[in-house]
């Protein structure tokens, strides 16, 4: 006999309640509120194949309620992952196990981004569905037809960050993104009632969502709503009514089963409520063979898919793309042409010079400004707007949202296949910062084209005048800060941050500044981060 949805569900519930035991610390409350969600989207809605976490047209799944990262980690194991393996569980948030607190992309395959400040997995994922539209643009859908799917909490949905992601998808129409709120009305504090009265369904629905409400712990139901959210042309937010910690007899339904273990005592009153008749971390045969057999349940599309890409004759060009390699020929008939000619230019304007040359040799980049384009001078000639009705533009107007747009460049480049760079004032970078810290942390390819970087901005005044922004971003880790005196530097910086893996951030003048390289070098002279002039 086949084992029901709910019988999968509570493999979900089991290893979440017996990995936070043994930690003795973590979140079992929502992997075990939205077990049944989980098992609906992934047996039969998600399209991966567990044996190549990297198949570039996978749909995308964002945790971005982070704190239940043991959802994806019961999830990854089930399905036939090669990590976690049961051991990895059993290690869940101990020093050097891939199992961290909160899921990491640089741990595990199969973790898309980095999850856990909330309200930033929307985010990201916003720009994942971007990113699919926009390479579905130049690559069809032989090669790129995905979706990006996320499973976000109350915290996430009340987050400013949310605000902007929500307004940004909507004026998108980015139809492919769905996501799933674990609606349990709880969060640290208690009851929703605290904090919370707006209606975000309405909320959703005004920005121009689709939105769909169901029982969230009937696996049947929430399959027959992502199933009307996948036909829907809107992104769709489909509201789960769950119970947090469901299935611990006493404390299901509080914040008590939000951040800590739930104790031998229940954990026991559990395993009798759920009808596991299990030792801790034990999942028997029939559940898992029938989870690892979902997992496998892709590996005929990707069989197909990359047939498509052999017969495709983009192959070498896309898997480029999708690797992130950017040329940089262009590089020194450009600095030959600004030496044969050197003039005073805000490195701002030399920026933009360069973007010239780069974006035509670059096809990857995406580039953007959070409404300041004519100040951050990040659109180029060539560049047509990426809107709802042309995904292979590849300028974005972001809108008065720094923290949105640093978050889908985020999602941009982490999807894969975009190189994404975007603008506002250096002193705004206080609006996107903590996204910043998550592309630093995450180790994202993208570029920061941070303008007006000092007193010399005018006459703004102390509102607009970056002060200990410069310091501060360079106090952070894994992060490239570049600030250019002139036009040689400024294309110098432009192609390190190019051929980084990670991120850089240019922090640009304003006003005008002397050339100080006006010979050729011969090799780029700020790769040394200083040298004698
Ligand atoms: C930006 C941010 N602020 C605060 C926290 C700490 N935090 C983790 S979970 C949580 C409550 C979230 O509530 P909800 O999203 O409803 O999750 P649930 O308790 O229902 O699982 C808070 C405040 C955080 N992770 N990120
Ligand atoms: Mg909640």
């Amino acid at each position: 006999m086949q084992p029901t949805d709910r019988r999968l569900a509570n493999a979900i519930r089991a290893l979440a309640m017996d990995a936070v035991e043994a930690a003795n610390s973590g979140h079992p409350g929502m992997p075990m509120g939205m077990a049944d969600a989980a098992t609906a989207l992934f047996t039969r809605h998600v399209k991966f194949d567990a044996s190549d976490p990297h198949w570039p047209d996978r749909d995308r799944f964002v945790l971005s309620a982070g704190h239940g990262s043991m959802l994806i980690y019961a999830l990854l194991y089930l399905l036939g992952y090669q990590r976690p393996t049961i051991e990895d569980i059993k290690h869940f948030r101990q020093l050097g196990s891939p199992t961290a607190g909160h899921p990491e992309n640089f741990e595990l395959p199969g973790i898309e981004v980095t999850t856990g400040p909330l309200g930033q997995g929307v985010g990201m994922a916003v720009g994942m569905a971007i990113a699919e539209r926009h390479l579905n643009a130049s690559y069809g859908d032989e090669l790129v037809d995905h979706r990006t799917f996320v499973i976000a909490g109350d915290g996430d949905l009340m987050e400013g960050v949310n605000h902007e992601a929500v307004g940004l998808a909507g004026h998108l129409k980015l139809g492919r993104l769905i996501v799933l709120w674990d609606d349990n009305e709880i969060t640290i504090d208690g009851s929703t009632d605290l904090s919370r009265s707006e209606d975000v369904i309405a909320r959703h629905e005004a920005a121009g969502w689709h939105t769909i409400s169901c029982n969230g712990l009937d696996a049947g139901q929430v399959s027959r709503a992502i199933e009307k959210a996948i036909a829907d042309p809107r992104p769709s937010l489909i509201r789960c009514k769950t119970i947090i910690g469901f299935g611990a007899p006493n404390k299901q339904g509080t914040a008590a089963t939000h951040g800590a273990a739930l104790g031998a005592d229940e954990v026991a009153a559990a395993r009798v409520e759920l009808g596991w008749d299990l030792a801790p971390f034990e999942v028997p045969d029939d559940v898992l063979g029938e989870w690892r057999a979902f997992g496998q349940r892709g590996a005929t599309e990707r069989t197909s898919w990359l047939e498509r890409l052999e017969a495709s004759g983009k192959k070498d060009e896309f898997l480029a793309r999708i690797a992130g390699k950017a040329d940089d020929s262009w590089l020194k008939p450009y600095l030959d042409q600004l030496l044969a000619d050197p003039k005073p230019l805000a490195t701002r304007k030399a920026s933009e010079m360069a973007l010239e040359v780069i974006n035509p040799a670059v096809p990857a980049t995406v580039g953007g400004s959070a409404d300041l384009t004519g100040s951050n001078n990040t659109k180029t000639k060539g560049l047509e707007p990426l809107t709802a009705d042309n995904y292979g533009g590849r300028y974005i107007y972001y809108g008065i949202r720094e923290f949105g747009m640093a978050a889908a460049m985020n999602g941009l480049a982490l999807h894969g296949g975009a190189i994404p760079y975007g603008g506002t004032f250096l002193v705004f970078t206080d609006y996107a910062r903590p996204a910043i810290r998550l592309s630093a942390l995450q180790k994202a390819k993208l570029i920061y084209v941070m303008t007006h970087d000092s007193v010399g901005l005018g006459e703004d005044g102390p509102t607009h005048q970056p002060i200990e922004h410069l310091q501060s971003l360079r106090a952070m880790p894994q992060i490239d800060v570049y600030r250019p005196a002139d036009a040689v530097e400024t294309a110098e910086c432009w192609a390190l941050a190019l051929q980084s893996d990670g991120p850089s951030i240019l922090a640009l003048t304003r006003q005008n500044v002397t050339p100080v390289r006006t010979e050729a070098a011969s090799q780029n002279l700020c790769a040394r981060g200083a040298y004698r002039l």
